[in-house]
């Protein structure tokens, strides 16, 4: 079973995370950011990775730590669920337009976490959630999975299209890289044998 499940308790965050990378986009997010909650949902329903994320966060202050702390948590379930990564297809992009707003994910799942973050929110706020943290979360996540990680927007006609496509483009390619390979499904996909 490629599941994990991770409890993270700070001062400033309690969060509890369960994934199945082999689900079907089943998801229950929680985290006191409305905007924030809805790009988790799109990440668990393209992905086809259930999720259940609670985080009670210091919302009083803003959504820093909690949009960072469930980058964290989530980058490390998923790196325990996918194990010695026997199987995987490993690398993986995709192209997402929504509407007039084109976003590339390109990622390696390769232990060596990285991340390149080209996109320039042209609103400092979508909601109640600051945009900056959108980069915040991404590199927590990556770093934590130990994922190589290129999100790159091209344009977009707003900045809700513009978030929305990079977890959706993430999404899907993190569904094409964590699949299993039928034609080498007990190989780690390396030439070293390891990752
Ligand atoms: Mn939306």
């Amino acid at each position: 079973m490629r599941t994990a499940t991770i409890a993270r308790q700070t001062n400033e965050t309690e969060i509890s995370v369960s994934i199945d990378l082999d689900g079907t986009g089943t998801h229950k997010m929680k985290t006191g950011v409305g905007f924030f909650d809805h790009m988790l949902d799109q990440l668990s329903r393209h992905s086809l990775i259930d999720m259940d994320i609670t985080c009670k966060g210091d919302l009083h202050i803003d959504a820093h730590h909690t949009v960072e702390d469930v980058g964290i948590a989530l980058g490390q379930a998923i790196s325990q669920a996918i194990g010695d990564k026997k199987g995987i297809r490993r690398y993986a992009s995709c192209d997402l337009p929504m509407d007039g707003t084109l976003t590339r994910a390109a990622l390696d799942v390769s232990g060596r976490p990285f991340l390149v973050f080209k996109a320039a929110f042209s609103q400092g706020k979508i909601g109640e959630i600051d945009t900056e943290l959108f980069r915040e979360f991404f590199q927590a996540f990556a770093i934590n999975a130990g994922i190589t990680l290129h999100i790159e927007n091209f344009y977009f006609d707003n900045n809700h299209h513009l978030a929305e496509s990079m977890f959706k483009a993430v999404a899907r390619a993190l569904r094409d890289a964590l699949e299993i390979d039928p034609r080498q499904a007990d190989r780690v996909p390396s030439t070293k044998g390891t990752l």
